[in-house]
């Protein structure tokens, strides 16, 4: 099928459950888990299944999550629907974790930062629970797969939630899976390397391991001065000054690099190449965990670099030549096409295969199986005929992208 092979001497797995795509976070909330449906697609239309091993995900057990996250937060997330969450808020132990009301908050913030508002970044939607944990669930049998040398290199694209925190949901993320990963891989690897090329920083991992010389966490995101509306790039952290907790073992094993909007390949890839490669040289990890946020694509509906989808993957087959026990995971990225076009090509880069540029006919879904199938905003998305991955192509983006400042 195809001339899709598996790669000579080192094995790839895939870790995904198909219920996650079912989920809405609400009418016109950027984060579309449809966006995984069009990735599972063009990576099962181009039989890259053949090329890997496949696992359907098993939701993660609450003491797995417990590891990093607050006990009564767990408790929380496993409990919560749209039905429940007024009862659950009037819990004191819950209640007690509601985040003080600010006088400009435009939405109802309730425990642990989340919401039932139509306008909050973390809202409670129906089955949200079962979403959460089994992305997590997926991160972490990926984690195992490694762990155990049974795969070189898995793969989680409904994974890569950075900005959850101990006891708080924060941007689109509520478990993080990350962290979760990082703490079993460190049972086994004296040092852990995270890199993060999502668009934003990748605030919960630093945050989490900032006391923690045996984990780097290397980030590269938006960041500068307040833009014309008076507001930060979110989360508004991640400043170049930022290297670790001071005064504390882990001060210097944090690193950040902050750029500007409208970065494009040459110069991402420059920035990229250069200090991923004097990280790995002088931190010497034995496994390393990439964060490929699709966001950094240029058009993307939240992003605001210049990057192709070829750069974005350009930066995975780097890491991948260092040969070290590697887990890519998703996170962010809001324009779904180009998403899933960025993923897929990714797969393939994983797996030592090379894709045609334009998506063969007959691999095609007919269109008409998808029409009429409503997903959450009751928007129809763009059928599969217009998914070419030479779609993005370098400069055309320039216009899309705001020059803001610097
Ligand atoms: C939305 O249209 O900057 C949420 C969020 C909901 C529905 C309709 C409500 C309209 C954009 C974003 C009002 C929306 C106001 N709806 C949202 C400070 C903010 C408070 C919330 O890729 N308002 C917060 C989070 C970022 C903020 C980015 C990236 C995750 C990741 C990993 C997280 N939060 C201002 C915004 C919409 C919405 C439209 C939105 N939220 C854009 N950027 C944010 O790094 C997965
Ligand atoms: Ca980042
Ligand atoms: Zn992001």
């Amino acid at each position: 099928e195809n001339n899709i092979t598996r790669p000579r001497g080192y094995k790839v797995s895939f870790h995904y459950n198909s219920r996650v795509e079912d989920m809405h976070f609400g009418k016109t909330h950027p984060m579309k888990p449809w966006r995984l449906t069009l990735t599972k697609h063009l990576v099962l239309g181009f039989g890259l299944h053949h090329a890997m091993d496949t696992y359907q995900a098993v939701a993660a057990g609450k003491d797995q999550i417990r590891a990093f996250h607050d006990s009564d937060y767990v408790d929380f997330l496993s409990e919560v629907a749209p039905e429940t969450f007024e009862e659950l808020c009037k819990i004191p132990r819950f209640y007690a974790h509601t985040p003080p009301r600010h006088e400009n908050d435009t939405v109802e913030l309730g425990p642990f930062n989340l919401s039932t508002s139509p306008g909050a970044d973390c809202p409670v939607f129906d089955g949200m629970s079962t979403y959460l944990f089994l992305y997590t669930g997926a991160t972490l049998h990926a984690t195992q797969k490694l762990l155990t040398g049974q795969s070189d290199i898995a793969i989680n694209w409904s994974g890569g939630l950075h900005h959850a925190h101990k006891s708080e949901a924060s941007g689109f993320c509520y478990i993080n899976d990350i962290v979760l990963s990082i703490l079993d891989l460190l049972r086994v690897h004296a040092r852990v390397l995270y890199i993060d090329i999502d668009v934003h920083h990748g605030d919960g991992v630093e945050e989490a391991f900032q006391r923690q010389p045996r984990v780097m966490t290397l980030s590269y995101h938006r960041y500068g001065p307040y833009d014309e509306t008076g507001h930060k790039f979110f989360p508004g952290t991640g400043d170049i000054s930022d290297i670790g907790l001071r005064g504390t073992v882990g001060e210097h094993f944090a690193l950040n690099v902050p750029i500007p909007s409208g970065i494009d390949d040459r110069q991402y890839s420059y920035l990229f190449e250069s200090i991923t490669s004097r990280t790995i040289e002088a931190f010497n990890p034995s496994c390393i965990v990439l964060q490929c946020g699709a966001d950094s694509l240029g058009g993307d509906r939240l992003g605001q670099f210049n990057i192709n989808i070829k750069q974005h993957g350009d930066c995975v087959s780097f890491v991948k030549k260092f040969r070290l026990p590697l887990l890519l995971l998703g996170g962010g990225g809001y324009t779904a096409r180009n998403v899933a076009r960025a993923w897929c090509h990714e797969t393939a880069l994983a797996t030592n295969n090379t894709l045609p540029d334009a998506i063969p006919m007959h691999i095609v879904p007919r269109p008409e199986a998808f029409s009429g199938r409503v997903h959450g905003d009751g928007k129809l998305y763009p059928s599969f005929q217009r998914l070419h991955l030479n779609d993005c192509k370098d400069g055309e983006l320039e216009a899309m992208v705001k020059q803001v400042d610097w």
